[in-house]
């Protein structure tokens, strides 16, 4: 079998190395002549664990190439990026450029798969359209679905093959030939639906994840003001069977979860209202935690934050969307001065970026974690309070041991955590 995979980003790359891993000749493209260049040179543009060395083997074993223009194929994956316009509707632009791309090399027989996320609808309407302007009728002479990706970045490659899998097809021999495809690798179930199902199960998972997290950020908010602390209760509240609580913390980031609830919101916006307030709760969190830092230096001279983390979430080094990026920005419009550290990401849009941090420190005012990497959970904190001008720490993500820190000297403070301790005001 042979296949082509369009778009070499975090999603199309490990499918088209796991298809080669699997016996099956891959063909892998993208427009940046970059990227497939380096992927050439047997490097990754992207970082990913355990995904450089079996890029390496998948090219050795001669069942995977690169390039910037399909080849004819048996079958076609389409997994590029569908970001959101500056008005929130989902631009289509790359899912319209692909399958134009592919369409001169469709023969009868062939499978089309989408499976970047997409408002309900865009298989049938969107993409159908563009394929059968080759003259192939879909459903007949071409067999196309649509499946989503659901991977966790950092945990990729070990979900691609173990989650189960939603297959939604133009009709059932299309969903039927899509699941045969998948099985090469998927160890996980895969559910046969229609395509705009599948679309919509897409969305639904993501927006459940974004709304239950607005949810955290809100009940961080009401703790601060009640005076409780947030963790402990989350903690407390999901010991019921029935109870799921998520994280609060500095903001959503990432490309899917901050992005995919707007496509719900298109397509039905006077009923997506939840889903529509969610979003801005959301997105108002990184605002709320830089006046939070603001309040916390009050009366300090020319203050500086050293920041720690700007990847959107623990052990990645991905920023896109991140939550780290807006604090800062907001940071910086109030006139506070930042130092910046980060393990994974280098990003060179972000001044004063340090790599210790003893040197991101130095002379700061205040530590605020904004990242779980597992790197910031063992920091030896006594070394780092000399090194600071104040050593307080404001902590979004509840990973710093607040007795270990106020032990080694720093005034220790978190999200969701009143200052007021009512307790005592009881007593
Ligand atoms: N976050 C919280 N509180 C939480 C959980 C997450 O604030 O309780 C934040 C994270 O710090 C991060 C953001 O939300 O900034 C998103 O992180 P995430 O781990 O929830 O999700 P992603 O964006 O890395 O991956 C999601 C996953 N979707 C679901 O879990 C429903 C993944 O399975 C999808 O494949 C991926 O989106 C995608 O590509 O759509």
């Amino acid at each position: 079998m042979k296949l082509v995979v369009m778009g070499l980003g975090y999603i199309g790359l490990p499918t088209a190395v796991m298809f080669a891993k699997h016996g099956v000749q891959v063909h892998g493209v993208d427009v940046n002549e970059q990227v497939v260049e380096t992927l050439q040179n047997k490097s990754l543009h992207i970082e990913e664990p355990g995904l450089g060395e079996m890029l390496v083997e998948a090219i050795e074993s001669g069942n995977l190439t690169f390039g910037t223009k399909p080849v004819s194929a048996d079958g076609f994956i389409i997994a590029v990026p569908t970001p959101v316009n500056p008005d929130k509707s989902a631009n289509l632009n790359y899912v319209r450029s692909a399958t134009e791309m592919i369409n001169p090399f469709l023969e009868k027989g062939n499978l089309v798969v989408l499976e970047s996320t997409s408002p309900p609808g865009t298989t049938l309407k969107v993409m159908a359209p563009i394929l059968e302007s080759t003259g192939l009728k879909v459903g007949e002479d071409l067999l196309v679905a649509y499946s989503p990706e659901r991977v966790l970045p950092g945990k990729l490659l070990e979900e691609l093959v173990n989650n189960n899998r939603i297959v939604g097809g133009v009709n059932e021999q299309s969903s039927i030939m899509t699941e045969k495809v998948y099985k090469i690798f998927v160890k996980g179930i895969i559910h046969q639906t229609d395509a705009t199902t599948a679309e919509m199960v897409k969305l639904m998972e993501n927006t459940y994840r974004d709304v239950n997290i607005a949810l955290s950020n809100e009940l961080a908010r009401i703790a601060e003001n009640v005076g409780c602390d947030i963790w402990k209760a989350v903690e407390l509240a999901n010991c019921h069977p029935r109870v799921n609580i998520h994280s609060p913390g500095p903001g959503v980031g990432g490309h899917c979860i901050a992005v995919d609830p707007w496509f719900l919101v298109e397509a039905s916006p006077e009923d997506a209202t939840l889903i529509k307030t969610a979003r801005s709760i959301n997105d108002g969190v990184p605002e709320i935690i830089a006046n939070q830092v603001k309040q916390q230096l009050e009366g300090i001279e020319k203050p500086k934050v050293a920041v720690l983390g700007l990847a959107y979430k623990g052990n990645i080094g991905d920023a896109r969307e991140s939550p780290s990026l807006t604090i800062l920005q907001h940071l910086k419009d109030m006139g506070i001065s930042c130092s910046v550290h980060d393990p994974y990401v280098i990003d060179k849009r972000i001044d004063h970026q340090f790599e210790t941090v003893e040197e991101t420190v130095k002379d700061a005012d205040c530590l605020l974690v904004l990242t779980d990497h597992n790197e910031y959970k063992d920091l030896d904190l006594e070394k780092l309070v000399p090194l600071m001008r104040h050593a307080m720490m404001y902590d979004t993500k509840n990973m710093i041991n607040k007795k270990q820190a106020e032990d080694a000297g720093f005034q220790y403070e978190k999200v969701g955590k009143s200052q007021i301790n009512t307790n005592l005001l009881h007593l």
